[in-house]
This record gives structure tokens, sequence and C-alpha cells, in this order.
């Protein structure tokens, strides 16, 4: 495998080289080596009860039962259901987390965190019904958190957020059954339904895991979004830069990495204190501290305070290879266990920080709420010390790094289309109606090394806005963007005329980052604005819009998938789901969801038929809502105005 087949980054690119000479294995070298087990792949390996392990061939999978019986389709279908159920508690743990710390914040037991955002406290506080008048701020923030807190152990009802829906798709919820009642029940529920000798019709699953997906996109997601918001800001355009070129050679080097923003958030603030800068100064680093992040994390860090990305999934470990680095700080989530090998070959202190996830060997500082301020400080300091031991022989800081601008909350979308006296989607409608803008397409997802990096987001991010589609991206898609230049207001010169005059009126670029994998769900409350703004239909599977994910490799990235199909949206995948052995679950998938939620997935390998087919989607929906034509301008004179009828 060329370097071109690994990755079309050049900063990634020259890393590699580096790493070859200097006999570092990376996540290429190991995929390489790894064959594909077909079984596993086409999802009709069960290793759910000790009977088994069972598996059937993807090629005649009727010829064939498990030793209990199980088709391949009751086969393929648990497996996908137990990778939305785990997906869903990743991110709705997270979810948890914010939650927690919003509370232990109102009871003033989080050092150095207060309400940022009280416009919006007192928005989702009145969503809840909570009673917000004439309160303290940290009264309405704590009844929030424990409304919050009931959304994951409710037992019955249905969870708060998902109002925020247009009617047709909660009544479309309703009468499919998939309404999620508790984040955490629905978690379980799924457990439970795909334990051996539970349910075996491949539809009944399949539902569930709409179920439960829902419960992470319109639950344990959205509460992480939204509260991280009050807590920590909401996003607004900000300018920084990405690629490992960020990297600085006379700095102390520290990149968080993860998903989860609390310490980070606290990483980012002690880096700036004039006495850290100092220590670090003399210890040597004359340029003192340089803070960057990785994954969603880097995002978090990136849109609120506008830190550096020093790239996307598969960088995590390119970015130690380096030699630049004297502390990676990871949360949860998507870091590599490979890193602490990676380490081993530098001076780079890998430190975990959260309980649930420790490596072996690896050094290990807990995050504690109350003392987060002092933690991030002995972080910092341990970084600091560790400047000497940096072996200058072995590093090498590509030059490349990409200006940017990041940060758009939906809120950011509202203003800035719509004036900040006169926030509204309705501008972006009109746009859409008008057919400047074609529609609106969600690139989101991981790097998967089955796809050289980032070759899949950006071909197709490219093939997009040139025909006048609007790309919105969270998670390691934006950070592909990141660094293609794709998030610069720059980038409107690669759009079609339509999508260019809108760009350029407003100054946005035509790819809008808007934030991290639990960020998705900034992308269904766009979804509800536009519909409520009027014009483009009544549910969410009306409007010209698409998901996808190019590259994706997560069982995060296939809950946000279900959620969005369960949602409306359809959605492409560039890697296809571990299915293709049950032809039951293809049917179900691929064609017959649609049916139900009035929009399923697609499986498409190559970026420009990829393209073209959202593209055709998109038409489709424009004509269904008859705005194929340009609607012709009108001057009304008064006597025009006179005949206009009044409601
Ligand atoms: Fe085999 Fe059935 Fe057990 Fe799965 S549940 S391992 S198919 S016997
Ligand atoms: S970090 S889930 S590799 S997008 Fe959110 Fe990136 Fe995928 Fe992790």
């Amino acid at each position: 495998m060329g370097l071109e087949d690994k990755t079309i980054d050049p900063a990634a690119q020259k890393i590699l080289s580096k790493a070859q000479k200097e006999g570092v294995q990376t996540v290429w070298e190991r995929k390489e080596e790894m064959k594909v087990c077909a079984f596993g792949d086409a999802g009709t390996c069960c290793r759910i009860c000790w009977m088994g392990p069972c598996r059937i061939n993807p090629k005649a999978p009727e010829e064939k039962r498990g030793v209990c019986g199980a088709t391949a389709d009751t086969i393929a279908a648990r497996n996908l259901a137990r990778m939305v159920a785990a997906g869903t508690s990743a991110h709705s743990d997270h979810g948890r987390h914010i939650v927690h710390a919003l509370k232990l914040t109102s009871e003033g037991r989080m050092a150095g965190y207060e309400v940022r955002d009280i416009s919006k406290l007192y928005r989702v506080a009145g969503e809840f019904g909570i009673d917000t008048r004439d309160r303290e701020i940290n009264e309405i923030a704590h009844e929030l958190a424990e409304k919050a807190e009931e959304e994951f152990g409710k037992q019955e009802g249905r969870l708060t957020f998902l109002n925020r829906a247009p009617k047709k798709r909660q009544k479309i919820w309703h009468e499919s059954g998939v309404e999620p009642r508790g984040i955490d029940r629905e978690v379980v529920d799924l457990l439970h339904r795909t334990a051996m000798g539970v349910d075996h019709d491949h539809v009944d699953i399949t539902l569930s895991s709409m179920r439960t997906s829902l419960a992470d996109g319109w639950g344990g997601s959205m509460l992480a979004t939204e509260l991280s918001d009050i807590l920590l800001s909401t996003p607004y355009p900000i300018r920084s830069k990405a690629n490992l070129g960020v990297l600085e050679e006379n700095a102390v080097n520290i990149i968080v990495h993860g998903h989860e923003p609390l310490l980070s958030d606290s990483i980012a603030r002690v880096v700036r204190e004039p006495e850290m800068i100092e220590k670090a100064k003399q210890a040597g680093a004359t340029e003192g501290i340089n803070l960057s992040g990785l994954c969603c994390t880097g995002n978090e860090v990136l849109m609120r305070q506008g830190y550096p990305l020093a790239g996307n999934h598969l960088h995590q470990e390119l970015a130690i290879i380096t030699g630049a680095v004297e502390a990676m700080v990871i949360d949860v989530q998507c870091q590599m266990p490979s890193l602490a090998q990676v380490a081993s070959y530098y001076h780079t202190h890998l430190i975990t920080t959260s309980p649930q996830a420790k490596f072996p060997g690896v050094m290990h500082i807990a995050f504690e709420h109350e003392k987060a301020l002092e933690i991030a400080r002995k972080i910092v300091t341990l970084a600091i010390e560790n400047f000497k031991n940096r072996d200058k022989s072995k590093v090498h800081i590509p030059e490349e790094k990409m200006d940017l601008v990041a940060g758009f909350s939906h809120e950011t979308i509202n203003y800035m289309l719509g004036g900040r006296f006169r926030a509204s989607y309705r501008p972006l409608n009109d746009a859409i109606i008008w057919g400047r803008i074609k529609g609106v397409v969600g690139i989101v997802g991981c790097n998967n090394p089955r796809i050289p990096q980032d070759s899949f987001h950006v071909t197709l991010a490219e093939e997009l806005i040139k025909n006048d589609i609007l790309v919105v991206s969270t998670g390691c898609a934006a950070g592909a963007f990141a660094k293609a230049g794709l998030l610069l207001p720059e980038a409107a010169e690669k759009a079609g005329p339509g999508l260019r005059e809108v760009c350029e009126a407003v100054g946005m670029p035509p790819v809008l980052h808007a934030g991290a994998c639990v960020d998705n769900s900034r992308i269904l409350v766009a979804c509800c604005e536009m519909v409520r703004e009027g014009g483009l239909g009544n549910d969410i599977s009306d409007l010209p819009v698409a998901g996808v994910a190019p590259e994706w490799m997560s069982e995060k990235a296939e809950a946000i998938a279900h959620y969005f199909v369960a949602s409306g949206v359809n959605v492409f995948i560039g890697v296809p789901h571990p299915t293709w052995g049950s032809p039951g679950m293809e049917k179900l998938l691929y064609e017959d969801l649609e049916n139900i939620f009035g929009a399923r997935f697609h499986y498409e390998p190559e970026p420009y038929l990829m393209a073209t087919k959202i593209i055709d989607l998109i038409n489709k929906k424009r004509e269904k809502l008859g705005i194929t034509e340009k609607p012709v301008r009108v001057l009304y004179d008064m006597a025009m105005r006179r005949e206009l009828p009044v409601e």
C-alpha cells in the first residue's frame, strides 16, 4: 500500500514516512496485516451464547442456521442492534457526565465553572416546564439538571426533546412504536431483546434499534449538546487552524483527545495562566505552551475557545510520531490502544483521565469535578517538565496547517442568515426555495483505514458544493474539511454560483463546522427549524436534505445513522453495514425502512457516484415540494396590494 492509498493528507504522508524509518507501526500497517473475516464483515457470525460461536456462509445464508436455529437475518439484526446500543450508551453517558457537571456547578461544587449561556438556560428550562420567574440562575440550572437526569432513568412516557420535532414526525414515531421512553431504558431493552433466545424477528429488532438510536439523537446527544452550551457557552464562528503543522517547535505541546469537553475546558484555561507560561519558558520552551486537540475533544476546544485542531481520527498516532508532543491527555472514546505503544518510542506522556478509560501501564490522573482546575494544573505541569526530555533529533513537524472558521451552531445559522434582530431560518429557506441553495447535506463521522484518509469526505463535499448544496459537518469529517481548507469563506470559490452568492453575501464557508459527534443533534434541530419556518413541507422527510457518513467506523456512527433515518433523513454510507450476509436485513435497511420513516439507508462506495445519487435525491425532494422552477419575482404596486386577501 503506497502512502497515497493510506491518506490524501500531505502532512500525514510525511509523518507516515517518518514512522516507517523509525520502525513505528501505525493503524495502516495493522490494517494491511489483518485479514478481514468474511463472516464478521457480513454480520453472520454469532457469539451471543456458548452453544456457538456460530457462523453462516454469507453467500448461501438460507442453507444453514446457528446451533439454536437462528437465521442469518436474526444474527445480523442482533449484531447491528448491539452496535447501536453501544453507540447510544457512549453518547448518552457523555450526556450524563455533562448533566452531572451542570448539577455540581449549580451547587458551587465545580471549581472555575459557571453557567455561561444564560439565555439558553432559560430556553431549555422552559422546554422542561421549569418556572424561571424570579429565580436565581443556579436554582434554575439545578432543577434543569435534575429534570435532565430523569430523562436517563424514565421508565414510561417519552423523552422531552421529542417535542422539538415536527408534529408529523412525532406521529410517525408514535404510530410505529419507536418513541423512546427513557435513555437507559432503551439501551437495556435493546441488549435484552438481542440476548440469546429473545427477539428473533429482524424487523422488530431493527425497529427497537431505531427507538434506541432516537434516545441518543433526541436524548443523550441532545442533552450533551444543549447542556454543554449552557455550561461552557454556545459556539459562535471562530477562527483557528488545523493539521499537524499547528504543533510548535519551541513550545510545550499538549494535545487533548477524546470526546468530553470538561477537563479539556479547564486545561484550555490553565495553559493561558501567566505562571504556567513562565514555567514553560523557564523549562526552555521559548514560545510557552501550545494546546491543540484531536477528534471530538479537539472540536470542543476549537469551537468554544479557538484552540487549533491537530487532526482527526487517524492523526492520533501521527501526532505523537512528530516527536514534538509533551503530553497527550485523553478522556473517553475513539482513542486507539496503540497510542501507548507509539508513545513508548518517544518522550510523550500519555495521560488517561477517565475512570472508564484506562490503558495498561499508562499514567492515570483521574478527573475530579471538584478539583478540575487543580488537576488541569497538575497535567500541564507534567507536560512542562517533560519538555527537557524531547529528543530534537526525532522531531519533525510538517509545515501543513490550514486556516479555518468553526463553530456554526444552529443558533449561529439563525443569526448569520437572519441578522441579530430578525434571527430566523427564513433566508435559508428562501435561498433553498429560490434554488440558490439546492439542499443541505450533513457529512459526518470518522476516518477508517479501509478508505484513504479524508479522500471520500473531501471529494464528496467538493462535488456537492459545486452543485450548490450546502454542507454541514461534525466530528472527524469536519476535521477532514478543516485540513482541506473547505471551512474557509474563501472556499466559496469552489461552490456553484448560487451557493457562492449566498456564502459571499453572508461571509460564511460553503462547508459549516457544527461541532463534535454529539452535536449531530444540532443538525436535527436545524432541520426542525427549517420545517417550522415554512415553505419546505411539514416534516423532516420533506426537506431537500441528506446525511452522509462516508468513512464511518464507530458504533456511535451506527447510532447516529439510525437516528437520522428514523428522523426522516436519508443516510448514505461509504462503508457498508455489517449486514450483507442477511438478505432480510439488506432489504429492510436499504428499501423497506422508507415505508415507515420516509427515509432509508443507501450504500455507495464511490464518492462521485454517491454525489450523483444525493443530487438526484435532493432534486426529487425539490420536485415534490414544487420548487424546481425559480419563482417569478413580482413587484407589487398599490393596486395589487389592495387586491391581496386579508386573513
Ligand atoms: Fe449460535 Fe444461536 Fe448461540 Fe448465536 S445464539 S452463538 S446462533 S447458538
Ligand atoms: S471522534 S466517533 S472517530 S467522528 Fe467523534 Fe471521529 Fe468517529 Fe470518533
